[in-house]
């Protein structure tokens, strides 16, 4: 009986990595980890590691985070704003990646204060208006505009910059999707990042993963899927090798699938046993992930579906071992299971 295995489903979602920082490429990159160097405090983020907030207030914390243990968390006691200062590199073009999720939907919104003066690429979280950009070519003076960007509550998103300073413009992506491009740097904005702020009727919203990079963010070297900037910052894994721990299981896939992709011991693997006529598929889940055994009694060409039973057809995963049986009935059938990360 044949023995095949795991084909990986498409990525439903933004991939949620558990652990490991490896920043190698980036200019910046922080997690807001204790373990960085220089290390990140708990308590107020101003006058941290080269941050400073200019308003409002904004605390590391460990309570909610995309990696790690620590994130940035701004509260809404009016317009918050922080900045990372970049100026020392002096890029021509720079790109920012940053991971940002807005909380308790039910928490009281204080009262509208007046607007900073800023420049440079700013965006701006508002629970009212989604992510509002400021297009410094907009007139004398700039002006702020929609995405029209919602950006759901407890949920991650990943939003990019992409800044060329030489050309004075620059673009936002939302999740890997544009939502504005073309928009102008002012007069005067410094050759630097300058960060976001959180509007005065917002959430509290928190803040992590960021990284500063001048590579292209969809550059993928290895063409494994997993862009070389997300090896480099986010997983730990080699952008010049599809398969970083050698155990066949490609990194993308291993990150879709759950295991670890720098762990040889770790990876996702499907085995099937036939005896009397049972055949058995068991396969190791994680959570987070869905699961569909499917087969094929063609081989050239497949014809890949999923089997009967609803119970193995996008079936969540819980970290246990799954097992399927049945009795084929036919002389040959092979078997895959498909994961997709919800
Ligand atoms: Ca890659
Ligand atoms: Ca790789
Ligand atoms: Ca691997
Ligand atoms: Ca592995």
């Amino acid at each position: 009986m044949n023995n095949s295995r795991a084909s990986l489903g498409a990525m439903a979602c933004v991939v949620v990595f558990s652990s490991g920082v490896a920043a190698r490429e980036a200019k910046f990159f922080t997690s807001f980890e204790p373990e960085e160097d220089p290390p990140f405090a708990a308590g107020n983020l101003d006058g941290q590691n080269g941050w400073e907030v200019t308003a409002g207030a904004a605390v590391i914390q460990d309570t909610v985070s995309y990696q790690g243990l620590q994130a940035a968390r701004f509260d809404p006691t009016g317009t918050t704003q922080a900045e990372w200062n970049s100026a020392g590199f002096k890029p021509s073009a720079q790109n920012v990646d940053f991971f940002v999720q807005v909380g308790d939907p039910n928490l009281a919104l204080p009262a509208a204060s007046p607007r900073l003066d800023i420049s440079g690429a700013i965006v701006e979280l508002d629970v009212i208006n989604g992510l509002e950009v400021f297009d410094g070519g907009a007139g004398a003076e700039g002006a702020w505009v929609s995405t029209s960007q919602p950006l759901l509550s407890n949920q991650w998103h990943r939003v990019t910059l992409r800044i060329d300073f030489a050309g004075a413009s620059w673009d936002v992506l939302v999740d890997g999707v544009e939502v504005r491009t073309g928009l102008g740097l002012a007069a005067g904005s410094p050759a630097a990042f300058r960060f976001l702020r959180v509007a005065p009727n917002s959430r509290v919203v928190y803040l992590d993963a960021l990284a500063l990079y001048e590579k292209d963010p969809a550059s993928d070297t290895d063409g494994d899927g997993l862009p070389d900037v997300d090896e480099e910052n986010l997983v730990g894994t080699d952008p010049e090798n599809p398969d970083t721990d050698g155990d066949r299981g490609e990194d993308r896939q291993e990150v879709v699938a759950g295991t670890d992709p720098v762990d040889p011991e770790s990876v996702f693997d499907v085995v099937v046993r036939a005896a009397q006529g049972v055949v058995r598929v068991e396969f190791l889940t994680a959570p987070g992930r869905l699961y569909t055994v499917e087969y094929t009694d063609a081989l050239a060409p497949p014809a890949w579906g999923p089997v009967a039973d609803p119970a193995f057809v996008d079936r969540a995963g819980t970290g246990a071992l799954v097992v399927y049986e049945e009795t084929p009935g036919v002389p040959t059938r092979q078997y895959r299971v498909k994961v997709v990360q919800q």
